[in-house]
């Protein structure tokens, strides 16, 4: 590294020293300040995406972590210039640098959208552009467009979106006397960035009968409000009530990168029938299996679709998408696993039952697809071919996308002619209880096998399994929170008696293993 460079950084990095006491780690999808609660408004945190959209390449994240817990100017220089020639990354200018910022509507995104831009400007070569107030979702879309030479401004993401979904729409076979009304739709917004960003959409889509709750105007940010609320909890989000029973709803989280649709149950209780991250994925496959088997006969090359869950995947939808012949393998928790995995497949299907998720398409599929649209002369053929290309446009290549996602299920409901609930009857899941346990030190657990098997601490698996065997179609499992100094424990079975009683078992034997009184 030059002098110029050194100066430059030492410079910027002198206006930023870390905060006594705090030690930052890049946890599962980025930096966070305060990780005890779930993202309150006052929380902030950063997440870096990779030059392909994705999410940051995990084995820079010892670097990202190592960089931000630098004690002083000169440590960073240092492990900057170490990390560049490990990496090849040439400095000094060799190489110009393009970084997108955008940030969601959090009191802290200015500032810290000012600090990106003063780092970014302490390197030579690098330039940073401001994309405002965006999605999540948004910015991974736009610096994937941008790095395969598309168009990638946000009016671009919108008219994608908007063109695909109309062309889905358009697509749907008219039967006589069936206008595929499905009725409205009631978006909650988690008072985060999501709402106003589905203004927009909504603006451009006659075909979406849509009302948008909870935009942050009035509310605050994730407060009784939004997806891992309603996930979590299971009960209606705030400003719903008694006069939308039997309404499919759906909910975005703050940053609108987890979708789940929900329906209020009845007259004034809270209580709702949840619609899933593993029904959205079942929705997903069912109408991809349906127009692959269209569009393909049985002699001729056939697609690799991949189904990808977490262990957290209600075990009935398990069930639901091996009876239907699909291919299902597991990750450990967290985008980065699933998604590096759909990879491997010409169709990659993936979602948390949180609602993070979304479908990848291989290179090698999008040119079959493309070769059908323009030699396939059977009109129902045609039209499949057209389908699946609009579903390739509409989903976020990227990285889950709530906004896309929620299209996506729209159009295919409006296709199918399905009310939620029918969505919903699909199959029904088995009851399920999440708790949590607080330890002297979660990284004491460690798991295998997709996070559902501990290997260490010793003899805690034995002790699991054997609670686990006493009920019918019992399933349990623990892991340590990566965003949280948690350890979780998951819980199924055949009643919901039977579930709390083997997760409020298995949280004892975490708590007598690896509890404060443990040692
Ligand atoms: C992060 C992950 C999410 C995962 C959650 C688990 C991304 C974008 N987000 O929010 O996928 O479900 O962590 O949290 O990857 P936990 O480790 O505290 O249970
Ligand atoms: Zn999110």
């Amino acid at each position: 590294m030059n002098k110029q460079q050194q100066s430059m950084i030492l410079e910027s990095a002198s206006h930023f020293p870390p905060p006594k006491g705090t030690k930052l780690s890049y946890g599962t999808a980025g930096f966070r300040a305060d990780a005890t609660s779930h993202n309150k408004v006052e929380d902030n945190g950063v997440k870096v995406a990779d030059p392909s959209g994705g999410m940051l390449t995990q084995n820079w994240e010892p670097f990202a972590d190592s960089i931000a817990n630098a004690p002083d100017p000169h440590t960073l220089v240092q492990l900057i210039t170490e990390f560049a020639t490990k990496e090849n990354i040439p400095l000094d200018g060799g190489k110009k640098a393009a970084i997108l910022l955008g940030r969601d509507t959090r009191p802290s995104g200015e500032f810290l959208v000012e600090a990106a831009k003063q780092g970014i400007s302490s390197i030579i070569g690098a330039v940073a552009t401001d994309r405002g107030v965006v999605t999540t979702p948004q910015l991974h879309w736009m610096v994937r467009a941008i790095n395969k030479g598309l168009k990638a401004s946000e009016l671009d993401y919108f008219d994608q979106l908007s063109c695909s979904f109309r062309c889905l729409i358009d697509l749907i076979p008219k039967k006589s006397g069936d206008n595929h009304s499905i009725g409205k739709l009631i978006v909650d917004c988690s008072n985060g960035v999501g709402g106003e960003k589905l203004q927009v959409l909504k603006e451009k889509l006659n075909w979406l009968d849509v009302e948008i709750r909870n935009t942050g105007k009035e509310g605050i940010l994730n407060e009784g409000v939004g997806a891992d609320y309603v996930q979590k909890e299971k009960v209606a989000p705030q400003a719903f009530g008694p006069s939308d029973v039997g309404i499919r709803c759906a909910s975005l989280d703050g940053d609108a990168d987890r979708l789940v649709y929900f329906t209020i149950i009845s007259n004034g209780s809270k209580k709702i029938n949840l619609v899933d991250g593993d029904k959205i994925l079942t929705l997903f496959a069912l109408f991809i299996q349906d127009q692959l088997s269209i569009l393909t006969d049985k002699n001729e090359y056939q697609p690799r679709v991949g189904v990808i869950q977490t262990a957290y995947a209600n075990g009935a939808s398990t069930k639901y998408l091996n009876q239907l012949g699909l291919e299902v393998v597991f990750t450990p928790t967290g985008v980065k696993y699933l998604h590096t995995k759909a990879e491997e497949y010409d169709i990659g299907i993936y979602f948390e039952a949180n609602g993070h998720g979304t479908i990848l398409f291989s290179d090698h599929f999008l040119s079959f697809l493309e070769g059908k649209m323009s030699t396939e002369k059977d009109v129902e053929k045609q039209n499949a071919a057209k389908r699946l290309c609009a579903v390739t446009k509409l989903i976020n290549q990227a990285v889950g996308d709530a906004l896309s996602g929620l299209l996506l299920v729209e159009a295919i409901l409006q296709h199918m002619g399905w009310s939620v609930n029918k969505w919903n009857e699909l199959y029904c899941d088995l009851p399920s209880r999440q708790l949590k346990v607080k330890v002297a030190d979660r990284t004491a657990v460690v798991t295998t096998n997709a996070e559902t098997t501990v290997e260490k601490p010793p003899g805690i698996q034995e002790a699991i399994n054997a609670l686990t065997v006493k009920y019918p179609q019992g399933r349990c499992f623990v892991r340590p929170s990566g965003t949280e100094d948690v350890v979780r424990i998951y819980a199924e079975a055949d009643t919901q008696e039977g579930t709390d009683e083997l997760a409020n078992s298995v949280a004892k034997v975490v708590d007598q293993f690896l509890g404060f009184n443990s040692s």
